[in-house]
């Protein structure tokens, strides 16, 4: 067996892979290159294929995971043995747990000496390793199995409840070669990778009569809905049907937030006075206080309990998981939505008047409280009047796209920026991961083909701020503000010994990140006023240069740990 593939006549590992990802539309890999897979970053580049090459490969892993959240595609994420494939790791399984589709593909070493902890470079079980944090895991050992070990990534990526693929490929696959007419047979296209999944119209019966019976019914949209990209009939079956609706994070936008029916607003209002609940692809987890206890709405206290649930979701499993699910719908979203809406018929009553005059009532009051709120110019800046800016950029550029990491920055942008469309927001997800910001960023810019809006809280941003150099490098249009109030939360903590050391939650005062982006000859802003701040984003969406804003926010606005302080044991008890 030879290793070199040049002659016509014969095709190799690093041509089989990349020719079974093109043939299945796979045009993108965010990577991070290095021995076995330096010479397969060149390649597939050579290849036609877009190559990011990030500075982390974690970061590479969380752009390829919003990829796949934002195109319905697997994002392929590309790295090196042991501790590239570690720093991947992570995306890989955070991708599982929000369900979004990607596949990791990390080069390893010998089996012979892995297997044997003879010590080889870089030695490690990856396999093994990956099997319990992803949806599915394979190793491919001969390049003639190149197309079936793609083909079933997909496959297990994107089919049912969609989530994160490993892919173990030993350093040798690479340079094996073959016969390139068998090697071209080999391959795979797959055909329906995420087959429609119809529900059974006994379940659809039951979910309308349930829904028919309702005097306060209340629809949930989670981050399942934006995924399956059925917006239109999403959007008909919430007008037809007249029930006011909540989105989940990143939900919003799937209807726009200013829709009429969005009891967003009265959030800690609804959620207890509700009767009938409708999750679409949304779960009863930790973020909806797994659909029992006093804290559903956030910070009401009232409490609740006794909701009736219709579940859509793909996964025949979720259902009661946390509550019992009184008409689960098991089925693809876009398909149980249709269903639900033929079977809704022209004479369908909309919800009780007291009902939405209620909400409506509790909506209008929150919303011309958070406007005085919005109107107030504090010195210094606090979230408030910085995020009232953002609020405005976007609602100027409904296309651009919002990624959103932080504890306050993230809770305060959530529910100050309106959204208008949908898939447009991005943010730390079910696990309220740091870390995902760069790597969203990179991926909406170069996936989502508008300008990409990164709102950070500034330990937020640390986690990802290398790649501020691949933005510049790829000269990405993305524009990020942190929200600077030095330090984990905020700056404000002491040590209490009044020992040498700050408290662990503090950074460096007056610490200039818009000095980062300079480094890289992009756009680079020091603002401490909303005007400054409203003229600097104004002109970075403008001129979709890569702009980093510093803008400084007062250390002691917001809490601990945002909205979720009740989590945290120690503050719990301090309250
Ligand atoms: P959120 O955090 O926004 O509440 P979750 O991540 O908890 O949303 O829930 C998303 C749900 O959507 C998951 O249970 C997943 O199985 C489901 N889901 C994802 N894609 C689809 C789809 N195409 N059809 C039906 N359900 C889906
Ligand atoms: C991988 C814990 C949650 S939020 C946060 C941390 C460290 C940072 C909050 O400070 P930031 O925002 O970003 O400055 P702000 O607006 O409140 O000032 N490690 C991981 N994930 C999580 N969630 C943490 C730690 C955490």
């Amino acid at each position: 067996m030879t290793t070199d593939a040049t002659a016509n006549d014969t095709t190799d590992g690093f041509n089989l892979l990349i020719d079974a990802l093109k043939l299945n539309d796979l045009d993108t890999i965010f990577c991070l290159p290095g021995i076995p897979i330096t010479d397969l970053t060149r390649k597939a580049q050579a290849a036609g294929l877009r190559v990011i090459a990030f500075r982390h490969e974690q970061n590479a892993g969380n752009a390829a995971a919003i990829a796949g959240f934002m195109t319905q595609k697997p994002g392929i994420c590309l790295t090196v043995s042991a501790p590239g494939f570690l720093n991947g790791l992570v995306a890989l399984t955070n991708a599982t747990t929000n369900c979004f589709p990607m596949i990791l593909i990390s080069g390893s070493s010998e089996r012979e000496i892995v297997d044997l902890q003879q010590g080889d470079y870089e030695e490690m079980d990856q396999l093994a390793i990956a099997r319990p944090l992803c949806k599915a895991a394979y190793r491919v050992l001969h390049a003639e199995d190149i197309g079936v070990g793609v083909a079933r990534a997909i496959r297990a990526a994107v089919s049912g409840r969609p989530g994160g693929v490993y892919l173990d490929f030993p350093a040798k696959l690479f340079a094996q070669v073959m016969d390139a007419d068998a090697g071209r047979k080999s391959l795979i296209k797959v055909v329906d990778p995420a087959p429609r999944q119809i529900p059974a119209p006994d379940a659809v019966r039951r979910a309308l009569d349930l829904l028919k019976s309702a005097r306060r019914p209340l629809i949930l949209l989670g981050k399942g809905a934006a995924y399956a990209q059925a917006d239109a009939d999403i959007r008909a079956l919430v007008e037809k049907s007249g029930i006011p609706y909540l989105p989940m994070s990143m939900a919003k936008g799937l209807l726009p937030d200013t829709h009429e029916q969005s009891a967003a607003a009265a959030r800690s209002y609804v959620l207890p006075a509700a009767d009938v609940v409708l999750l679409i692809g949304a779960r009863l987890n930790w973020l909806l206080s797994h659909g029992k206890g006093k804290t559903w709405g956030g910070k009401s206290s009232k409490a609740w309990g006794g909701q009736q649930y219709i579940q859509i979701d793909i996964s025949p499993q979720e259902a009661d998981s946390n509550v019992r699910i009184a008409a689960p719908l098991v089925g693809d979203i876009g398909s149980c939505v249709a269903a639900l809406l033929g079977g809704m018929g022209a004479d369908w009553a909309r919800p009780p008047a007291d009902w939405l005059n209620a909400i409506a009532e509790r909506k209008n009051k929150n919303i011309a409280k958070m406007a005085e709120t919005l109107a107030r110019d504090p010195q210094p800046m606090n979230f408030h009047s910085a995020l009232n800016v953002v609020r405005d950029i976007i609602k100027a550029n409904p296309d651009a796209i919002l990624v959103n990491e932080g504890a306050n920055a993230l809770d305060f942008t959530r529910s100050i920026v309106d959204m208008y469309k949908p898939r447009k927001r991005l943010d730390v997800g079910t696990w309220g991961v740091m870390g995902i910001g760069m790597g969203f960023a990179v991926a909406a810019a170069v996936v989502g083909g508008h300008p990409v809006i990164a709102i950070e809280g500034d330990s937020a941003f640390g986690f990802s701020g290398m790649e501020v150099e691949t933005i510049c490098r790829y000269h990405l249009p993305v524009c990020i503000v942190i929200l600077n109030n030095n330090g984990v939360y905020g700056g404000a903590d002491v040590n209490p010994t009044g020992g040498p050391d700050v408290a662990p939650t503090v950074f460096v005062k007056g610490a200039r990140y818009d000095k980062l982006m300079e480094a890289f000859g992009g756009v680079a802003v020091h603002v401490t006023t909303p005007a400054e701040l409203r003229s600097a984003m104004e002109e970075a969406v403008r001129s979709k240069e890569p702009t980093l804003i510093n803008a400084v926010i007062d250390e002691t606005a917001g809490t601990e740990s945002g909205r979720i302080t009740s989590l945290n044991p120690q503050s719990a008890k301090k309250k």
